[in-house]
């Protein structure tokens, strides 16, 4: 079930017309409010089975010397599908890249190197990192001995980026990540101006895990039974390749996906941690699982079959105060679940299969769990998890509203409060050491992102927040036409930020803004 195209039909010089767009009006709104965001890209490669491989655990980085590592961002082929060869951009080569598993308070120095054909930018998501050290979208690296003529900045928009805003670091670059933050399950992935649908979907994403005293306290699954699950979609072509509907390629010249594409790409093929449809032999006992959304439009209602529960712990940010069960987990891009599932409630030999019930046809399934011995746990759920302030929006200094929409004016971009995308002009400055209330509004689906800053959800539609609101967060998942009230608290670091839409397509054609920490 995808949303059906609600763009009128322009052709690209038409989309990159400029102002004036007002004979643009927006037709075919009939997909909004379905709960899909993203327009439903067939693979040309017949579907690999369900259930046939193994689920891979990515490997933990190792670092050079105590606080010190290096990644190469490289082309590898890879087996995705078994029997055929695809080629990813991945860190160190694979997809997902390293795990990086460290601690809070551990200053931890990653050293990137490119050896990609196309700049990149990295960012640590949920991470609260000094400005320089975010992976701005246009603070790039680019592989030595190999030039880049900035692209202008977001031709769908027909926008322009002041040259000044643009920085080379040539072949690799050191982002510095304090982790003065609590335990949580991060991720990064690249940001590159313009570019970064195309280039997460070629591999450049992995986890980071921050670990404190706190958690490690709890008597929460751990070791072998704590794992980390990245979900996403991809298409691929007949030769293996992943399949992605970008107007250029090269991923050098010309930004933008095909017109059908602009709400989003969803491949018809769900990969967990980089293989598709995967099955994780499992101890009838309690496991932790980290899952986090890493695709670019699709959003995920996950349920087990034939039956059970999530025990949620953990949201983006980190701990919940207390253990929340779900039925049914919805997940929008770039948000992080922390589950406890107990597999002892099944019986030893059965199939437990994690499903998606907003997919249709293979894509609603995501992998399975079999049951294959019992097993002695010593884990346990805690009904306190962890000290969480309470709520209080009397604290904030400042109300201020985030309308996310798609444009009349900059002819079908995605904007922010009516504005595309402006490096170097932000839209709010907050002060370091305050809290605001956001309001958030939209036209459709975009899960907003707020880097740097912390946030609660305080109301959605003006009722309670929805069961998986909970906790810290830096990701909401906003519908179409929804009215989100966040308590967002800028702690950390003064200097420039953003906020986006996590659906990569509309990130990568003007939905974001500078937020500049003051
Ligand atoms: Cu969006």
């Amino acid at each position: 079930m995808t949303s059906r195209k609600t763009l009128p039909s322009l052709s690209r010089r038409g989309f990159l017309g400029v102002l004036g767009g007002g004979a643009l009006a927006v037709a075919g709104c009939g997909s909004l409010g379905a709960e899909t965001a993203g327009r439903k890209l067939a693979s040309t490669l017949p579907l690999p089975a369900p259930f046939a491989v193994p689920l891979p655990i990515p490997a933990v980085a190792r670092p050079v010397r105590p606080g010190f590592y290096e990644v190469v961002q490289r082309l590898a082929k890879v087996e995705i599908v078994p029997g055929t060869t695809t080629e990813v951009w991945g860190f160190d080569g694979t997809f997902p890249g390293p795990t990086f598993d460290l601690r809070r308070g551990s200053r931890t120095v990653v050293r990137v190197r490119n050896e990609l054909p196309v700049p990149t930018s990295t960012h640590l998501h949920g991470g609260v990192t000094p400005a320089d050290s975010d992976g701005y979208p246009t603070d790039l690296v680019v592989a030595a001995g190999r030039g880049f003529r900035p692209t202008g900045g977001h031709s769908p928009a027909g926008m322009r980026v002041d040259p000044d805003q643009w920085t080379f670091h040539s072949g690799e670059r050191e982002y510095v990540y304090p982790l003065e933050q609590r335990a949580a399950t991060l991720w990064y992935h690249d940001h590159r101006m313009d570019f970064t649908g195309p280039q997460v979907w070629r591999g450049l994403a992995g986890f980071l895990l921050v670990r404190d005293d706190e958690d490690d306290a709890l008597p929460l699954p751990k070791g072998d039974r704590d794992i980390p699950l990245m979900i996403c979609d991809r298409a691929f072509d007949e030769d293996g390749a992943f399949r992605y509907p970008s107007l250029d390629p090269s991923l050098l010249v010309r930004a933008g996906v095909d017109d059908a594409y602009m709400e989003g790409v969803e491949g018809d093929v769900i990969l967990v941690n980089g293989a598709p449809w995967p099955e994780l032999e499992v101890d009838a006992a309690r496991y932790r699982l980290r899952l986090l959304n890493a695709s670019n439009a699709r959003r995920y209602r996950l349920e087990l079959h034939p039956g059970g529960r999530f025990v949620q712990v953990g949201s983006d940010a980190g701990l919940l105060a207390a253990p929340v069960e779900h039925d049914a987990i919805t997940m929008a891009p770039a948000e992080r679940f922390d589950v406890v599932v107990d597999f002892s409630a099944y019986p030893v030999g059965s199939r437990v299969t994690l499903v998606n019930t907003l997919g249709a046809g293979p894509a609603r399934n995501v992998m399975c769990f079999r049951v294959a011995r019992r097993a002695a746990d010593d884990s346990a759920v805690p009904a306190r998890l962890s000290r969480l302030e309470p709520v209080d929006r009397t604290a904030a200094v400042a109300t201020r509203v985030f309308d996310f929409r798609k444009s009349g004016q900059w002819a079908g971009a995605w904007t922010i409060n009516g504005k595309a995308f402006t490096p170097g002009t932000p839209l709010v400055r907050p002060r370091l050491g305050t809290t605001e209330v956001w309001r958030l509004t939209s036209d459709f689906h975009h899960p907003v992102h707020v880097h740097l800053a912390h946030f609660r959800v305080l109301t959605r539609n003006g009722k309670a927040p929805a069961a998986t609101d909970g906790g810290w967060k830096d990701t909401v998942d906003l519908r179409p036409y929804e009215v989100i009230e966040v308590l967002v608290r800028f702690e950390g670091y003064r200097g420039r930020y953003m906020m986006h839409c996590h659906n990569l397509e509309h990130e990568d054609m003007a939905m974001m803004a500078d937020i500049e920490v003051v």
